[in-house]
C-alpha cells in the first residue's frame, strides 16, 4: 500500500481503521434503533459486504487526525468518520452499477451487484446514504446540536447535487460528450464528484476541534488541494496501476472516454499538476496554528500520490 518510509502514516491509517471498522460493525447490527421496525437480514448483509474489511478508510482518517491536530478525540469523531465511510461505500456501491461503470471488482471481491443482486446493491447503497444522516444527527456524535446540524448540512451539501451526486452527473454527461472538456470543466467535475467528500473530511474534523476561522479556512485549502491530487492520482493509476494490486479493473477511464486530465493534457503534465498541488497542500496545511503534530497528516499527502491502490 505505501512507502514504508510513510511509518508514523501507516500506524495511523491503521489505527483509524481498526477504529471506523469497529463503529461500523456497530451500528450495523441486527437490533433496531427507537423508531425503527425492523432491519432485514439481507439488507444488513449486503451493507456490512460493501463496508467492513476492505478500504483504505482514508477519509475517516482525514476527518479523525485534523481533529486530533487541536486536541479534539471522541467516540463522536469516530462516529463521525464511520457516518463519512458509509456515505463513500454507498457511492461506490452505485458508481459499480450496471447503469454507471458497470464494474465487477471493488477492493478485490465482487462487486455487490454482482455478489447479491442489483435491486439489493440499490437498497443497500439508499440505506447506507440515509444511515450516514441519522448517525451525525444523533446526540452520542456531539453533545451539541448546532454542532450536529453543521455536520448534517456540510455532509449534504458535499455529497449531494451540489457536490458528489452532481460531479458524477458532469462525469456521465461528458462520456457522451460531442467534444471533450476543457480543464478547468474536467477540475471543477472531479473537485464535486471526489474532491468533495475528501474536503468534507477536513472541515469535519476542523468543526469538531471548534478551529477559528483562519484555520478553518486553512484546512479548507489543504482538504481542496489533497482532494483534487487524490483523483488526478487516480486517474495515473488507472492508467498505469496494476489491478491486482487495486482490486478493481485498471484501464477503465480510455474504454469509457472519460474526461480527465490524463486523457487531455498526457501523463506528464497531469503528474506536474499533482506534484504542484502536493505542494500546496502542504503548504496550506504548515499555515495552520495548532498544538498538535502535523506529520502523518504531511505524510498522507504523499501517500496519494505514491499509493498502489
Ligand atoms: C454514484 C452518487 C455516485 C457517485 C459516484 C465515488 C464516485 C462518485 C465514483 C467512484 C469512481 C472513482 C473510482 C472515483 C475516483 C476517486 C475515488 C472515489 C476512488 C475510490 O476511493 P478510495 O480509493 O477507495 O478511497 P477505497 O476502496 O480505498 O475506499
Amino acid at each position: 500500500m505505501a512507502d514504508n518510509t510513510l511509518q508514523p502514516f501507516v500506524t495511523a491509517l491503521a489505527d483509524t481503521t481498526q477504529a471506523v471498522e469497529k463503529s461500523l460493525k456497530e451500528l450495523l447490527r441486527p437490533a433496531p434503533l427507537a423508531g425503527e421496525m425492523d432491519r432485514p437480514q439481507r439488507l444488513l448483509d449486503a451493507m456490512r459486504y460493501s463496508s467492513l474489511n476492505a478500504g483504505k478508510r482514508f477519509r475517516p482518517f482525514l476527518m479523525i487526525e485534523t481533529a486530533r491536530l487541536f486536541g479534539a478525540e471522541s467516540s463522536g469523531i469516530v462516529r463521525a468518520a464511520a457516518a463519512l465511510e458509509m456515505v463513500h461505500c454507498y457511492s461506490l456501491i452505485h458508481d459499480d452499477l450496471p447503469a454507471m461503470d458497470n464494474d465487477d471488482l471493488r477492493r478485490g471481491k465482487l462487486t455487490l451487484h454482482k455478489a447479491f443482486d442489483e435491486a439489493t446493491a440499490i437498497l443497500a447503497g439508499d440505506a447506507l446514504l440515509t444511515y450516514a444522516f441519522d448517525v451525525l444527527a444523533d446526540e452520542a456524535t456531539h453533545e451539541d446540536a448546532a454542532v450536529r446540524a453543521k455536520l448534517v448540512v456540510d455532509l449534504a451539501r458535499s455529497a449531494g447535487m451540489g457536490g458528489m451526486v452532481g460531479g458524477q452527473m458532469r462525469d456521465l454527461i461528458a462520456e457522451i460528450a460531442e467534444f471533450p472538456l476543457e480543464q478547468q470543466d474536467i477540475e471543477q467535475l472531479q473537485a464535486m464528484k471526489t474532491g468533495a467528500l475528501i474536503h468534507f473530511a477536513v472541515q469535519a474534523g476542523a468543526v469538531f476541534a471548534g478551529c477559528d476561522a483562519r484555520n478553518a479556512q486553512s484546512l479548507s485549502d489543504f482538504g481542496h488541494k489533497i482532494g483534487a491530487a487524490f483523483q488526478i492520482a487516480d486517474d495515473l493509476l488507472d492508467h498505469s496501476g496494476d489491478e491486482a494490486t487495486m482490486g478493481k479493473k485498471a484501464g477503465k477511464d480510455a474504454e469509457r472516454n472519460k474526461a480527465t486530465l490524463v486523457s487531455l493534457l498526457g501523463l506528464e503534465e497531469s503528474r506536474n499538476i499533482c506534484e504542484t498541488l502536493v505542494r500546496e497542500a502542504k503548504q496550506a496545511l504548515m499555515s495552520v496554528a495548532c498544538p498538535g503534530d502535523k506529520t502523518v497528516l504531511l505524510q498522507a499527502v504523499d501517500f496519494v500520490v505514491t499509493r498502489s491502490s
